[in-house]
């Protein structure tokens, strides 16, 4: 696979700087040398690439098509030579063209692909790998933002957004595809005529229109010459009808759907978690699932002309409700273009869709109002309303659920379109990501669809790459295992408990150490020319990076720091383990909230960071632009991996995942897969803290709780509160956290007071964080745990996961392209 010549490849690259930047090599800056290296390594690709797709035509497996908002991917220069296994190769072959910079400098010239918010993205992102690694037929379905996720810069302690121009340079990976270009029809009306034979059909007339143009980027297998692609749609306004419009004079038309195909593909809505019902968000929804199905009901047809055999050959997986949409959208191409009957056309969706949910929070789940979406897609709303009315009738007639149940199930109700119920009917699977997660929603936030179709509910625990996430991000860690074990963890991940044995070998404990000492002084480089902050490799590196929300809790960790500095200054002469607390968090930019907790983490930095009492045992630091390449830094260089959402709130998390592999030892609550890490590595090598979801559900139930009682009752959890109000923290603006300190203690009208029970843990996250210090002092027992995170961490790769979604949902089958 992947047939690589050294001699070639150094020819392309002389080649692209010659005729791209007109230049020599020794003149190329390192973004041409960038490109030139990108260019050649595609050209590397390409073969495998037209092989993968030509076995797609010809053997016409079924096929999967990933239907997500968000595809967090990052870098793919490096990726994708650790995947094609000619890393050294090229090395080499760029010390031979004598290349005075070295791989990782060039590797930094690649922007980020970040068409993603946190978690959802990300998952998507390395679904694609175990897909292509796993052989599997798939593509990943998107789109094209022009701006990715907002760069974060820190500025005065206050976050502030930049646009990300992740394409200014041009994206060497990508290829445009203009042969499958897709016409998307907005608004206009629904005409309808009986023909001659009595059939009832429906016409959108008077509607505007884009193309979609799809990009295609390359996702290489690990080592195995397969190579999928990520289709990511542009929007173009359709010249042609522009031209006859200008004939007609309808030039405001024109130019509108010209104003129209350029805001829509422009930036991806920067909100994780959380949804707001804005109408262009609704339009990109439309208009990339539109153009995958139409595209994929038409590929299919060119082999197959029996239309009801599409679900034997064709999978749309809905990333969360995002592309919830696509099951009306396949209705309307199944019954306005191909004729079918309304019985067999819901036959054929159902058995073809398949949901994601990823989240229980109310905050997050879409509904459209009504208004909005029949004006934007009026065929669609027809075709929802009928999917509604029949959905309701067998509610009433086959399930005999009583009125204010099927008002509770309706797909349409009080004025707004549930999207999560509308993918729930429309397909034969709807999966959790966690166990735990899956199991609320059946019992409690999905209850009533469970109760009638229990058997479409499933769990798929989520998981991560191996590749990206110790392969390339931990190179040094990859090596000593390979060595060690050899390198079947590379396709199975299972493999890596064959170093539980050697979490009582000497040599190999104190190899691991170094490994990871090594990671915290890159860490520590990059830190100190990122925030000018010098931190001491030898302290705990405490990490918690991953979107700003309340529910994450990150306000607890900043509590939880301001204990600590409060116990150093009541007794400074104390033995103290010198430890350094590590944010990274992008907040939603309207999320005022979330904001302010960035300020006020900055400012316990100040604080604790210049206290000449303080500074030697506790350094705060927060890393900007928190991002899939400086998680690749970051995450090999943790000993501590916080993990401490509120029990209940985090369906999944996946970063947990990636800590875990890398050796980081877990403090949590029993919330997500951080119940499932915990069976995996047992008690003595995570430390678990807080509520369970039962008792949370519970206390939102009781309403027992007033966190005036801790206040009261804790004097140290009292006097860190104050340090909120009392201006410590922010001298110059006394008043700045009041806020944060009433949402702990009062309630605001609807909202509860510490909805999220912070106070309600704190005591116990102090507990365990006072556990975790005294087991860090002794060296080796630290290691060997963190040696059993790595070991018992096989379980969360994504292939694990990708296998169980293809056996248990998909049906899919591996390909053999040779
Ligand atoms: O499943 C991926 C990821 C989980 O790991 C996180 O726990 C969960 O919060 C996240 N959910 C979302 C929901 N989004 N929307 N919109 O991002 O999914």
């Amino acid at each position: 696979s992947y047939g690589f010549s050294k001699e070639k490849f150094k020819g392309e690259i002389l080649d692209h700087i010659r005729n791209f930047s007109r230049k020599t090599l020794e003149d190329a800056s390192p973004q041409e040398l960038y490109q030139a290296v990108a260019f050649a390594v595609r050209d590397v690709i390409t073969d495998e690439w037209i092989e993968t797709q030509h076995a797609y035509n010809t053997k016409t497996p079924k096929t999967l098509y990933y239907l997500s908002m968000e595809f967090l991917v990052g870098r793919a220069l490096g990726n994708n030579l650790v995947n094609m296994g000619i890393m050294s190769s090229v090395q080499e072959a760029l010390e031979e063209l004598n290349i005075k910079i070295d791989i990782n400098k060039i590797e930094d010239q690649e922007p980020d692909a970040g068409l993603g918010n946190g978690g959802l993205g990300r998952l998507a992102a390395c679904f694609l790998d175990s897909l292509s690694t796993l052989s599997y037929p798939a593509y990943g379905c998107g789109i094209r933002y022009n701006y990715g996720i907002f760069k974060q810069q820190i500025e005065d302690g206050y976050q502030v957004e930049y646009p990300d121009d992740w394409l200014a340079n041009g994206n060497p990976w990508e290829v445009k595809r203009n042969d499958n270009a897709q016409e998307i029809k907005f608004g206009g009306t629904v005409r309808n005529y009986m023909d001659e034979n009595g059939r009832l059909h429906f016409v959108q007339e008077n509607y505007d229109s884009v193309l979609a143009i799809p990009y295609d980027m390359p996702i290489v297998g690990y080592k195995n010459g397969f190579v999928n692609a990520l289709r990511l749609w542009d929007a173009e306004a359709p010249q042609k009808f522009v031209l006859r419009f200008f004939d007609q004079g309808a030039y405001e038309k024109a130019v509108e759907q010209q104003t129209l195909a350029k805001t829509l593909v422009e930036v991806l809505y920067p909100n994780d978690n959380h949804y707001k019902g804005k109408e262009l968000r609704l339009k990109q929804q439309y208009f990339f699932v539109s153009a995958t199905v139409q595209q994929a009901v038409a590929k299919f047809k060119r082999t197959n002309p029996n239309i009801y055999m599409l679900p034997e050959k064709v999978i749309f997986q809905m990333n969360d409700t995002h592309p919830a949409i696509a099951v009306a959208e396949l209705m309307r191409i199944l019954l306005d273009q191909e004729g079918l009957t309304w019985e067999d056309a819901f036959d054929i969706t159902s058995r073809t869709c398949a949901y994601t949910n990823h989240t229980i929070m109310i905050e997050a789940l879409e509904t459209w109002p009504i208004d909005l979406f029949q004006k934007l897609l009026p065929r669609i709303y027809q075709i929802i309303e009928e999917l509604n009315r029949r959905f309701c009738m067998e509610l009433r007639d086959v399930y005999h659920q009583p009125e204010h149940i099927i008002h509770n199930m309706s797909i349409i109700c009080d004025g707004q379109i549930k999207m999560a119920y509308l993918a729930i009917v429309g397909s034969f699977s709807v999966n959790g990501v966690a166990a735990i997660h899956t199991e609320i929603l059946k019992n409690n936030v999905l209850k009533n669809f469970y109760n009638i179709y229990p058997n479409k509910f499933n769990n798929k625990t989520n998981g991560i790459t191996q590749r990206r996430w110790l392969g390339h991000a931990n190179p040094e860690l990859a090596t000593l295992i390979t060595d060690t074990i050899g390198d079947k963890w590379y396709k199975d991940l299972t493999h890596l408990k064959k170093l539980v044995p050697y979490s009582k070998d000497k040599a190999f404990i104190e190899k691991f150490r170094d490994i990871k000492y090594n990671n915290k002084v890159r860490l520590a480089d990059y830190i100190k020319e990122h925030n000018g902050i010098v931190v001491n490799p030898d302290s705990i590196f405490d990490v918690q990076v991953k979107r700003l929300h309340e529910y994450k809790r990150q306000l607890m960790n900043v509590l939880h720091i301001l204990m600590l500095y409060n116990e150093i200054k009541a007794k400074p002469n104390g033995n103290y383990v010198p430890r350094t607390f590590i944010f990274g968090a992008k907040a939603a930019p309207g999320y005022t909230r979330a904001k302010l907790i960035i300020k006020l983490i900055n400012s316990v930095a100040d604080l604790v960071n210049n206290d000449p009492m303080t500074k030697d045992y506790l350094t705060v630091v927060f890393i900007e632009n928190y991002c899939v390449s400086n998680a690749e830094i970051i995450i090999p260089a943790a000993n501590v991996s916080e993990q401490i959402s509120t029990a209940s709130k985090e369906a999944s998390g996946t970063s947990n995942m990636k800590f875990m592999l890398n050796g980081a030892l877990t403090i949590g609550t029993l919330d997500g897969a951080n119940i499932e890490i915990f069976e995996e590595v047992g008690k003595d090598n995570i430390f678990i803290f807080g509520l369970t979801c039962e008792e949370v559900l519970n206390l939102y139930q009781s309403g027992q709780y007033n966190p005036w009682d801790i206040y009261h009752n804790d004097s140290e959890i009292h006097s860190i509160l104050n340090l909120l109000i009392n201006g410590a923290l922010s001298p110059k603006n006394p008043g700045l956290f009041v806020e944060l300190y009433e949402s702990l203690l009062n309630r605001a009208g609807d909202n509860l007071a510490d909805p999220y029970f912070i106070l309600k843990d704190l005591r116990a996250y102090h507990t365990a964080q006072k556990a975790l210090e005294y087991a860090y002092l002794d060296e080796v027992t630290w290691n060997q745990k963190a040696i059993i995170n790595t070991a018992c961490s096989g379980k969360f790769s994504s292939d694990r996961t990708i296998k169980q979604y293809a056996d248990e949902i998909w049906g899919l089958k591996p390909l053999k392209i040779k």
